[in-house]
């Protein structure tokens, strides 16, 4: 009974209210999807100053208004490095180029025309991690697969990297024997050419069936599924084939993750390059309905099928959680459920974890303490709430 919520109550919470948008103003997609008779049952380690628009090019996805299994494309997480270019989609022109048999230009009407395949997935920001979450988001993509263009522009054999820059740029010091130079950085990411040709990696002009907008990267972007946010690269100007790997600093000095493992007793200092999302679930959203509590899961991986997913509340044990039919695509993020029945009044904490169908076990902060940087944190994720 203590902490049942009106929405009001949970607009302000959740930081709704905090973001200037008052009850009567509030879109209805800020409101969740709950059934009648059910409240929302707010964590209580969420951030009192939460704020879903930081910035005005970056959004934070408040898990706790999940309403179904697309996010709205006006609810979609969104983070970049130098903004929003403008890119005018009548105008607009995919360059293909560098060692290809044809150097392609291709407008929008042109890529549209070679295929209009839909496939609906998820993805998170590498740096997607405690207490909010807000750096993910699944949608449905509509595009070109990538191998497609390649084909249409033909790789020569020399080709063994593939590199897709986005429209956006912005100075980087590049440090050389204690020297700052300032070294203009186009938005760029590669990917070794078997990937780019055997992956399901597809060019995307279409989120839930509408056109990308601005922060979704319009009016082309490339998907890779199973992969982390970063080589999602929007406002996809240039896809460029060349011999040498590429050494652009999203690809070679950001977005790398150093982490170390104890072999024979001794730590192996390992730096590895983001790429596949790792084995990762969360408690999303706690409710009430009548005597008894809903907690809603959420799973995002590389898309190898998920064996289980538990939760544990208090130091309870592991208690097996429902997956919902709803959410089944293969790239897409999963929701599971568990009814907590009979729950003490006072603060618990809940915490969930997925175990994959190879066996791997999403692992807990703690065996996590090795990897020293904040990016791919896939630990566990302990939630309180008083019920
Ligand atoms: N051109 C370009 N593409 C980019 C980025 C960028 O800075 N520039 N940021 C990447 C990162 S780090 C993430 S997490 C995703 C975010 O995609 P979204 O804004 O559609 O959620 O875009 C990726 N694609
Ligand atoms: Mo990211």
């Amino acid at each position: 009974m203590a902490n049942e919520t009106t929405r009001r109550d949970m607009l302000k919470r959740t930081g709704f209210a905090a973001a200037g948008l008052g009850v009567l103003g509030v879109p209805e997609w800020a409101l969740p999807a709950l059934a009648q008779g059910e409240t929302l049952v707010p964590f209580t380690d969420w951030p009192a100053n939460f704020n879903p628009n930081p910035a005005p090019d970056r959004r934070l996805f408040n898990t706790q208004t999940i309403a179904g299994a697309v996010t709205p494309a006006d609810q979609f997480f969104t983070t970049q490095h130098y903004g929003h270019p403008v890119v005018d989609p009548a105008t607009y022109r995919l360059k293909v180029s560098g060692l290809v048999n044809s150097s392609l230009s291709l407008s929008l009407d042109e890529i549209r025309k070679m295929g209009n395949a839909e496939m609906e997935l998820g993805f998170e920001c590498s740096g997607n991690r405690r207490p909010l979450q807000g750096l993910i988001g699944n949608g449905r993509w509509t595009g070109v697969p990538l191998k497609t263009v390649l084909d249409k522009a033909g790789l020569k054999a020399e080709a063994r990297e593939i590199v897709f820059f986005g429209a956006d740029k912005g100075p980087e010091e590049v440090e050389f024997r204690a020297q700052k130079f300032n070294v203009e950085q186009q938005y760029g990411r590669s990917m070794p050419r078997d990937k780019a040709l055997t992956s399901e990696a597809f060019l995307a002009y279409a989120l839930n069936g509408q056109p990308l907008t601005r922060h979704q990267g319009s009016p082309l972007r490339l998907i890779v599924p199973g992969w982390y946010g970063a080589p999602n690269v929007k406002w996809l100007a240039e896809i460029h084939a060349q011999e040498d790997q590429y050494l652009g600093k999203f690809q070679a000095r950001w977005y790398r993750t150093l982490k170390g493992e104890m072999i024979n007793g001794e730590m192996k200092w390992v730096e590895s390059a983001i790429t596949h999302l790792q084995l990762k679930s969360f408690v999303a959203r706690v409710t009430k309905a009548g005597s008894s509590h809903k907690v809603l899961a959420v799973v995002l991986n590389d898309g190898t099928p998920i064996k289980s997913v538990e939760l544990k509340v208090d130091d309870g044990p592991w208690q097996a959680m429902t997956a919902d039919p709803s959410t089944k695509a293969r790239y897409g993020w999963k929701f599971y459920n568990y009814t907590w029945n009979g729950a003490a009044p006072g603060e618990h904490t809940l915490v969930s974890r997925v175990t994959d169908a190879t066996g791997r076990v999403q692992p807990t902060e703690q065996e996590l303490e090795n990897k020293k940087t904040f990016l791919e944190d896939n630990s566990q994720h302990p939630r309180k709430v008083t019920v």
